[in-house]
């Protein structure tokens, strides 16, 4: 069994080659791709980000460990996504306008695909026009934004006042998380659901999909 505490150190360290090695070895040796992800990715950035805030590592070396994590996350999520074929809707995610943070989102948008959403991602700093333009193009079920900056999280009430503007709030159920998002901010700018994490946001997603089946 791999020491899945070599591979955290890995990421923090940005040591890319590492993590990949890591990360195939754990694979190889039975290890659950989840349990990869639960117990050495994620906790990992979450030291880079206590670091980071403490200033004890500098933007290049988070950029370096957040390309190390991705490193790891492209071996992890296509196995996470392994075994489902359904398309139950489709769902428009980016992370909001100002903010380039996309670790979360695309993990968001992965475990998505993989439990059957037809996933359209638009990447980051994405205005408030352009997620009405592609619900609207894209006839979406469901609108996921992502934030990373408390700076940042006011573009999600204006994109759903966008939404309500173009006439498209109705058709569309809004799901919003990142790091400084919580549910009592989602309750306040009036969106319908809110992911703590990408599984959570998986569970919320298709929670939200049967309620508007069963209208
Ligand atoms: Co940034 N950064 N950063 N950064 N960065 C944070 C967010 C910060 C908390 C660090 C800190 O100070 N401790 C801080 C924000 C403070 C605040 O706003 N209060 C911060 C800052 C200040 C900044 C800059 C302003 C720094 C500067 O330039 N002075 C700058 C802003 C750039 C910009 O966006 N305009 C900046 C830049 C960067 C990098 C580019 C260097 C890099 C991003 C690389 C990339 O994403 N490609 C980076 C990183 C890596 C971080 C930290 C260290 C890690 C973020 C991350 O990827 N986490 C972060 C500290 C931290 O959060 N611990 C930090 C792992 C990821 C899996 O978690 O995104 O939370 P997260 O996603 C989770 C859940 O939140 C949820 O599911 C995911 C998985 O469970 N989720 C959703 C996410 N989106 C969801 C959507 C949903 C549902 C659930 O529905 C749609």
């Amino acid at each position: 069994m791999t020491d899945l505490r070599t591979i955290s150190a890995a990421v923090i360290a940005g040591d890319l080659e590492a993590v990949k090695t890591g990360v195939q070895q754990a694979v190889d040796d039975g290890d659950a791709p989840g349990e990869v992800l639960d117990q050495a990715l994620l906790p990992a950035m979450d030291v880079v980000g206590e670091r980071m805030k403490s200033g004890e590592m500098f933007i290049p070396e988070v950029l370096i460990s957040a390309r190390a994590m991705q490193g790891g996350l492209d071996i992890i999520l296509p196995l996470l996504s392994e075994g489902e074929t359904r398309s139950f809707a489709t769902v428009v995610i980016g992370t909001v306008e100002g903010d380039l943070h996309d670790i979360g989102k695309n993990l968001v948008g992965m475990l998505l695909q993989g439990a059957g959403f037809k996933v359209i991602d638009m990447g980051t700093n994405v205005s408030a026009e352009a997620f009405v333009r592609a619900v609207k193009e894209n006839k979406a079920q469901l609108l996921g934004m992502s934030a990373l900056l408390t700076t940042t999280m006011p573009k999600m009430p204006e994109t759903i006042d966008a939404l309500t503007e173009a006439g498209l709030r109705d058709q569309v159920k809004i799901m919003a998380g990142g790091a400084p998002v919580s549910q009592d901010f989602v309750d306040k700018i009036g969106a319908d659901a809110y992911g703590a994490s990408a599984a959570e946001a998986v569970e919320k997603a298709k929670e939200l999909m049967a309620k508007l089946m069963a209208r």
